[in-house]
């Protein structure tokens, strides 16, 4: 962006079409009347992803030959979505694409829709990994992203008769441009097996692990091009094969099928993400998954160390190493075992060099989110491991010790081991032991992390928790997913550089009460919301008008998200309508997206409730379309990048305390949404950014749920007290909306009563349905509405995910940028 490369892409657009060609021909043997429009989008990610090649290795030899400091991000996800556009942007190419594609009879959008997302990832967590990644290549800051290169990623979700069905995710049958694979960088991992006690030489005591089975990891890398920049950092993916002696004796015996099957299994590691994004504890092949790329990965961090340095006193200078959530916690006792084991290293000087070159992000409080192992499972997969868990465990217990004499209740507390019949080793207590920073992703989150989840770890490391607001990238999140928007920015003579400087977009601040600005603003969001209506049409065959209200509500499908908290709202305002079709209610339409975790029964309820009220609803002709409810299947980051454009209302509205923070919500403010939502994760942030004027705010605080809980929550208290709460719940599991399967809601209402109503709905429900009085009296003043969604727009700057990495930069990984010349 700006004119120097806006300028230099429109001289290379005939370069570029040549090359489209090029491989065209070269690559996919076609003829260009016999290529599919698939066969343009390979073509055309080709000559781009050719142009993102020349600046990798630029970058990869500066890193080399200055010997800089990297940063590893180790994740079991990244939710990468589409590729073209992006990179595209971040090259400044846009408009020698836009004029190379359209010379060859091509439309640009139409070309973008043929890619497949890479959707390795389930939710949150992930995505903030891909816009990390984004940001760390943008700031210049060297970088390498490790991961798994699952042969399926999230499942594909479909509906038949309202209920989710899940369909693999064959995202790489026919490969994917973006990948290079790099058979030379294969490591080997070691599984299983035994411990035997031996001596070396001198007397000192050297472990073996023998009888193990190995496997290969092969790295595939994904450039990862920064905006307008030189840099290009890779996200190296690890797939498992078959080492060659895996099933040489059965091949050898002429036992094809059975050497088959052995294969298999060593391929199987890689095979599938695992679909939850908050519970995947005690499952073998999870742990599995999670020591094989944390091995492959270290393994690949001390090849590359080892290149230019010799002493291991200096990895902490070298190598920062940061654990997106405890999946990767392994790593600690990995680096123990290699330096112990391997390099012969003495414990506390191994254990010195591991805590300076590690750092934790904790992203969940929910305690059935936070990882353990049994003991029994770590000893039959990873017996040395455990043996180093134990001593690791044995130290930190002295510790706590020398701080707290004879308090074996705090001991017990903090343990590494959890006692009790099947004993647990806790991933988290190993992470935080092992670090020497641990951050929360909210302010409240960090707040409640040491204060509720680890204050005993507060008061032993003062200063070791700390937090980091999480981010998102303006390149993804505004500038390639909302064009019309970002015109109108430039249009307005904001400096160019804005989607790398949000800073910039505070200009807008003084233009939210300009009448003809507003129109302007509110014209692009109706443009969005019409494009946003046909998808709709397409994709659920309901129309909708853009001139209601569009009102939003995008995440994983949770009870903490609390998606039965709005369907309520939703069965109260056609209730309503019902009773008095005069009712002063703003047309608007409910649009949810939502994977369900297939195993989470409740969660797949809620989902079939909503579209079993969607299809009541919007076949209602009583209702006059005041009224629809569409549920978009198979939501994902080229979904959301369409949804979020066209979003007038952010549903926000988690119990307090139950999101750590949450992005989707700086996503649709930043694309001028308003926000309905609790005092809970990075809500509390947006709120303090766009001013309490500018947002609409409800429910308990988390102060108020912990007395609740405390005091003893009663769910009926609320039931038989609120009559339209009563009537609506009634209703909903009455059999009206399902008539072939009348209790097939009564879970939700058993979960919101007798169950206990763990989210509080039935606290909130009140407040909520109030304050959604509130927003439809603002939208019915457009004027009012608009300047709210323009503040909105202007004030996100602090959730540019550049902001959140410098941070982490400057803070836990002391990392200089290192700018790559021309
Ligand atoms: O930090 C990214 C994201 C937060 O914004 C969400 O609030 C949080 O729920 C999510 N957590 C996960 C998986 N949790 N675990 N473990 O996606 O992280």
């Amino acid at each position: 962006k700006g004119s120097t490369i806006n300028l230099s892409s429109l001289a290379s657009s005939q370069d570029l079409q040549q090359s489209i060609q090029q491989h065209l021909r070269y690559t996919l043997a076609h003829a260009p009347k016999q290529a599919t429009l698939r066969d343009w989008w390979l073509s055309t990610s080709l000559a781009i992803r050719d142009r993102i090649m020349d600046s990798l290795v630029a970058t990869q030899d500066a890193h080399n030959e200055n010997n800089v400091r990297r940063l590893y991000y180790l994740s079991m996800e990244y939710l990468m979505g589409r590729m073209l556009r992006n990179n595209v942007h971040n090259l400044g190419l846009e408009a020698a694409v836009c004029e190379a594609t359209q010379a060859l009879g091509l439309n640009w959008d139409e070309l973008c829709e043929q890619e497949v997302d890479m959707g390795l990832g389930n939710g949150g967590l992930g995505r903030l990994a891909a816009c990390f990644l984004d940001s760390l290549a943008t700031l210049d800051l060297p970088a390498v992203g490790y991961g798994i290169y699952y042969e399926f990623g999230l499942f594909k979700q479909d509906f038949e008769n309202g209920k989710q069905v899940e369909h693999p995710d064959t995202w790489t049958t026919f490969g994917t441009p973006w990948e290079v694979v790099r058979p030379e960088y294969t490591q080997t991992v070691q599984f299983y097996g035994h411990v035997e006690a031996g001596y070396d030489d001198c007397g000192n005591y050297r472990p073996r692990w023998v009888d193990t089975k190995s496997v290969l990891g092969v790295p595939f890398d994904i450039p990862i091009a920064g905006y307008a920049t030189k840099t290009v950092n890779f996200l190296r993916l690890w797939s498992s094969r078959s080492t060659e002696d895996f099933d040489l004796d059965e091949f050898n015996r002429g036992d094809y099928v059975e050497a088959v099957r052995e294969k298999a299994i060593g391929e199987t590691i890689s095979k599938v993400l695992y679909p939850n994004d908050k519970t995947e504890n005690g499952k073998e092949l999870r742990l599995v998954q999670q020591y094989f790329f944390v091995a492959c990965s270290l393994a690949d961090i001390l090849r590359r160390f080892e290149r230019n340095n010799s002493d291991w006193h200096d990895l902490p200078k070298l190598a920062a190493i940061q654990l997106n959530d405890t999946h990767p916690a392994i790593a600690v006792v990995e680096l123990m075992r290699i330096l112990v084991d391997e390099k012969h290293m003495g414990w506390d000087d191994a254990w010195s060099i591991v805590t300076r070159v590690f750092a934790y992000t904790n992203h969940t409080l929910l305690p059935e989110a936070l990882e353990k192992w049994s003991v029994a499972l770590f000893a039959k997969v990873l017996p040395r491991h455990l043996q180093i868990i134990f001593e690791i465990n044995r130290r930190f217990l002295d510790e706590v010790e020398a701080k707290w004499p004879g308090r074996d209740d705090i001991k017990v507390v903090l343990s590494l081991i959890e006692e009790g019949g099947d004993k647990m080793v806790r991933m988290a207590h190993l992470a935080v032991v092992g670090s020497h920073t641990v951050n929360g992703v909210a302010e409240l989150h960090s707040r409640l992390l040491k204060s509720d989840l680890f204050p005993e770890f507060d008061a032993l490391y003062p200063g070791k928790l700390t937090n980091k607001t999480n981010g998102i990238t303006p390149r993804r999140w505004l500038y390639s997913c909302n064009p019309e928007l970002s015109k109108l920015i430039d249009s307005v003579g904001i400096e160019s550089d804005w989607p790398k400087n949000l800073e910039r977009l505070r200009a807008l601040e003084a233009k939210a009460e300009e009448a003809s600005f507003q129109q302007q603003f509110m014209a692009v969001k109706r443009a969005n919301k019409a494009v946003l209506a046909e998808v709709i049409k397409q994709e659920c065959g309901v129309e909708v008008s853009p001139d209601a209200l569009f009102d939003v509500q995008i995440k994983r499908l949770h009870e903490y998200k609390r998606q039965h908290l709005t369907l309520l709202h939703i069965l109260t305002l056609y209730h309503r309508l019902l009773n008095d079709p005069q009712a002063d209610i703003v047309p608007r339409v409910f649009i949810f997206g939502a994977k369900a975790a297939p195993g989470y029964a409740l969660a797949k309820t809620i989902i079939h409730a909503i579209n079993s009220v969607a299809n009541v609803i919007n076949n209602d002709a009583r209702i006059d379309g005041k009224l629809k409810v569409v549920f978009l299947p198979n939501y994902r980051v080229s979904l959301a990048s369409k949804i979020i454009p066209a979003a007038d209302l952010s549903e926000q509205i988690s119990t307090a305390g139950k999101e750590a923070s949450g992005t989707g919500n700086m996503k649709l403010s930043l694309n001028g949404a308003l926000t309905i939502g609790t005092l809970d994760g990075a809500n509390v942030e947006i709120k303090e950014e766009v001013g309490d004027d500018n947002i609409f705010i409800f429910g308990l605080t988390v102060e108020e749920v912990q007395r609740l809980d405390r005091e003893g929550y009663n769910p009926y208290h609320y039931y038989d007290n609120d009559a339209e709460l009563k009537n609506v719940l009634d209703w909903l599991c009455s059999g009206y909306f399902c008539p072939e399967d009348p209790h097939a809601f009564e879970p939700i209402r058993h979960s919101l009563l007798a169950g206990g109503d763990h989210f509080k709905v039935m606290a909130d429900y009140r407040a909520y349905v109030d304050c959604q009085r509130q927003v439809d009296a603002v939208y019915r003043n457009p004027s009012r509405w608009a300047q709210m969604a323009i503040l909105n727009t202007a004030r996100m700057a602090k959730f540019s995910s550049d902001r959140t990495i410098q941070e982490y930069a400057d803070e836990i990984w002391s990392l200089p940028a290192c700018p790559i010349q021309e």
